[in-house]
């Protein structure tokens, strides 16, 4: 899917601003709110997450709908083109209405879909976009069905219905909500180009790119490559082909290159900035350009105060600084897509993504569970029937989706299948195999696959063995594993590193962490204390430094972000390097000294 942008032929209207908006109190639909002017709106900037924009639990703890509107005009001059109407996020589900018709639905909160509207008023148009905030075991990310109310009554666990449902992420991150990247409005001709997708292979000092674009109407294509001074390079005719280019100036981490590719068809005209770069596993080492590439950096969120997961262009330029100031080369979209405009942003920056889906909370026996139906504890894998999830299809199609959009980003250089699955459980082989197999036939740049993976109680059983190219681990010795008593979970750590080491593919450490709260201080590390942060990870680093296959750290995470309240969190998780202002903590000096003086690279 491309990305909307402005040339010769298209024309983008961002409808980025203040929409009306209204919480939907159950009836919503049954009262048909998308016919007309919503009656006692609240204001709402678009893109947004909705919880945090009034001072008002009923916004920040939500369930169900909620519906945004807008008037459209559409100018006379653009009516002799296609009019695509282009919702970037809508969380986590969304039906669309134009004057009162619905014209599109789409499930899935962190990937884009599009219409095009063959039908509209001259004048003005009644946009309504209603979302659906609900998870559950439907729903990527997962939320749990017990709906209850669990606690430890006498050492066991009872469940009590309570009135009010409620949304219970088997997650641990806020579950921000709503129209939370652009929406807008592109123009594309008749005869349109409706995507491309190319593949880069290179041959000592030449470059090959082999091309396809697909096209809908009558016409030919043409594809040409510029540098980025715009100087012409070369070019090529028809839908498929191959552009060859002398002494190719690779995209290279943190030395990034794009040239602009410009497709032609028929009147049409698209331009993709393209970076030239392959990826390779070989043995234990992860190749960039052929070159050995060590991943330096972090776990993320996109998470700001107040606009939630609302897209923050300032802020995701503010983060690359900081990473860049650390030397860190690289970032995984925990956990889910990241806006479009920060993936542009990574090819421009060079900065090197794990692109993930939003498969996280695939676990219903997460800290031993309380999922459980007719007294039966359920499995994850269990058939619906039985409680287990109910994802498998819709995991299926976000996989696509994803690698649809992320195809052509020089940054991606490996897909996240999904974060901290049951991977060691009975029928998790099952359910993932069909999952890679599609991902790695999607992609025609063959970037490696990954599940990142939790800790299990017997590595063996664990299907990132058999499935990953690269091992993806979040551990937390030192943490939740031996919290506090760095010398035991150092001792453990090196047991379980062992393991993977000698597997003989490259291992990276996707998560590893500490709880810290900034402006805690003690003479001894203690935990919580930004001096335990700090002997944390030198610990951590001790450890897997010794291990030649470890070729990556990605630190959890790189700033302090919210969660659903819980005793195990501070008005949000406290494990960032930076704070949610983005203010260093004590380890954001030191992690900057490693990674800047750190010889293998
Ligand atoms: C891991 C999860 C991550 C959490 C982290 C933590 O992948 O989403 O935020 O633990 O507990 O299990 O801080």
């Amino acid at each position: 899917m491309l990305y909307p942008i402005t040339t010769e032929s298209r024309v983008v209207i961002d409808l980025s601003g203040i929409w009306q908006f209204k919480l939907d109190d159950g009836k919503g639909f049954d009262e048909k709110w998308y016919e007309e002017a919503l009656k006692n709106p609240l204001t709402m900037p678009v893109p947004c997450a909705y919880n945090d924009m009034k001072e008002d639990k009923n916004l920040r703890d939500h369930y169900g709908w909620v519906f945004y509107q807008k008037q459209l005009v559409i100018p006379k001059i653009l009516m002799s083109q296609r009019i695509v109407l282009r919702i970037e996020a809508a969380v986590h589900k969304a039906i669309v209405y134009l004057n009162g018709r619905k014209i599109t639905e789409h499930k899935g909160g962190f990937l884009p879909f599009e219409v095009e509207i063959d039908s509209f008023n001259e004048d003005e148009n009644l946009l309504t976009i209603a979302v659906d905030n609900r998870i559950d075991h439907s729903t990527l990310p997962v939320g749990s069905e017990n709906y209850g109310a669990s606690m430890l009554v006498g050492g066991k666990m009872i469940t009590k219905e309570i009135g009010k449902r409620q949304n219970k992420p088997n997650f641990d991150f806020f579950n921000y909500a709503g129209l939370i990247r652009p929406v807008k409005i592109y123009t594309r001709p008749k005869d349109y180009i409706d995507d491309i997708q190319l593949v880069t292979m290179i041959d000592r000092e030449e470059a090959l790119i082999s091309y396809e674009v697909l096209a809908v109407g009558e016409g030919s294509v043409s594809v040409s490559l510029t540098d980025e001074s715009g100087k012409f390079v070369c070019e090529s005719e028809g839908a498929t082909g191959v552009l060859k280019v002398k002494n190719p100036n690779l995209w290279q981490p943190l030395k990034p290159y794009l040239y602009q590719c410009v497709i032609r068809f028929n009147k049409d005209c698209y331009i993709l900035p393209y970076g030239l770069r392959t990826v390779q596993v070989e043995g234990g080492k992860f190749l960039i350009n052929g070159e050995v590439f060590r991943f330096k950096g972090y776990g993320k969120h996109e998470d700001t105060f107040p606009a939630g997961r609302g897209l923050n262009e300032a802020m995701n330029v503010k983060d690359i600084s900081l990473m860049k100031w650390q030397g860190a080369n690289s970032f995984r979209t925990s956990h889910y897509p990241y806006s479009e405009e920060m993936m542009r942003l990574c090819d421009r920056e060079g900065i090197v993504v794990i692109d993930e889906t939003p498969a996280v909370g695939l676990h219903l026996n997460f800290g031993g569970g309380a999922n459980f139906k007719n007294g039966r504890k359920i499995n994850t894998f269990d058939s619906p029937e039985d409680g287990g999830i109910r994802t498998f299809q819709h995991h299926y199609d976000t996989v696509k989706e994803l690698i649809n959009r992320d195809k052509n980003y020089a940054c991606v250089v490996m897909w996240s299948i999904a974060n901290e699955a049951d991977s060691a459980s009975e029928g998790a082989y099952e359910y993932f195999k069909p999952l890679f197999d599609l991902a790695r036939e999607q992609d025609s740049q063959k970037r490696p696959c990954t599940i990142v993976g939790m800790q299990v109680e017997d590595n063996q059983k664990d299907c990132t063995l058999q499935l990953s190219d690269v091992y993806c681990l979040n551990r937390y010795y030192g943490w939740y594993v031996m919290g506090g008593d760095l010398d035991a979970a150092e001792t453990l750590m090196r047991e379980e590193m062992n393991f993977w080491n000698a597997q003989g593919k490259p291992v990276i450490m996707t998560e590893y962490g500490a709880d810290t709260v900034s402006g805690f201080h003690d003479t001894v590390p203690v935990m919580f204390t930004e001096e335990y942060q700090i002997e944390y990870y030198k610990m951590n680093h001790k450890v897997m430094d010794e291990f030649e296959n470890f070729i990556g750290e990605h630190a959890w995470n790189f700033a302090d972000f919210a969660t659903s309240q819980g005793i195990m969190r501070v008005q949000g998780n406290k494990k960032g390097i930076f704070t949610r202002e983005r203010r260093p903590k004590m380890v954001a000096h030191y992690l900057k000294e490693r990674w800047l003086k750190e010889k293998r690279k």
